[in-house]
């Protein structure tokens, strides 16, 4: 039984046979945007909203983890110089603390600062994908599709903050790649509830135009199903 009761219909795992795999992904569980003192409280937001899906996500990762099945951890962030941010990224808004400016935590959203790198609770492990992104979606300017491809997946299940942006952009990109998307509702968040719940509502309208949704619960209950 490969399949996760999920909206707006039940999404099917890949078999052990198909000789294609299902991955995590984990989008930007970084102190930049949970924790104050980075680029989401820079941007005049309540980081603690994102905290309560921590101890969701750690529970994702490690039911992969001892299943055996690949993850992903992407991180938003950009050069010391700034090359790859645009300027239309670092002006826009109106916010005192701008990417490229000390914070306290580091430089806002600047790789190798110590407000980039993941919340201590969701540190990958040596072996785990990790994708430095310049942009909101995690296949643009990276290789994750390349990456993905090598390791024949077809599946990829989706947490991570925010829902409207980085999730949803990502998700999208991995849509029209031709994987098969599944967003983890307990598992990911917004500074703002009701775009989360539009996007909820968005990606599994039509259909499933983009995807399905489905809780954290059914995933690992038909995960041990599947690959236990
Ligand atoms: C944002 C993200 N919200 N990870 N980034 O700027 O969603």
């Amino acid at each position: 039984m490969n399949k996760v009761i999920a909206s707006p219909y039940p999404y099917e795992l890949p078999s052990r046979e198909s000789g294609t795999r299902v991955a995590l992904v984990i989008i930007d569980m970084q102190r930049d945007f949970i924790e104050p003192g980075g680029f989401g409280a820079a941007l005049g937001n309540h980081v603690e909203s994102l905290q309560k899906i921590v101890p969701i996500v750690g529970r994702l990762l490690r039911t992969f983890r001892e299943l055996g099945l690949p993850i992903i951890h992407t991180r938003e962030g950009h050069r010391p110089d700034l090359s790859d941010c645009p300027p239309a990224k670092k002006s826009r808004g109106d916010s005192l603390l701008r990417i490229g400016d000390r914070g306290p935590m580091g430089r806002i959203l600047v790789l190798g600062e110590p407000g980039n790198d993941f919340v201590k609770e969701l540190l990958p492990q040596p072996g785990e994908l990790v994708v430095d992104k310049p942009g909101k979606g995690a296949f643009y300017a990276t290789n994750l599709h390349e990456r993905l491809q090598s390791l024949s997946i077809s599946h990829l299940i989706f947490t991570g903050v925010t829902t409207e942006v980085c999730v949803q952009t990502s998700m999208r990109e991995a849509n029209d790649r031709g994987y098969e998307c599944l967003l983890v509702e307990d598992g990911t968040e917004s500074y703002f509830p009701e775009f989360k719940q539009a996007t909820l509502r968005m990606i599994q309208s039509q259909g499933g135009i983009v995807g399905w949704v489905t809780t954290a619960n059914r995933l690992t209950d038909s995960l041990r199903q599947a690959y236990g």
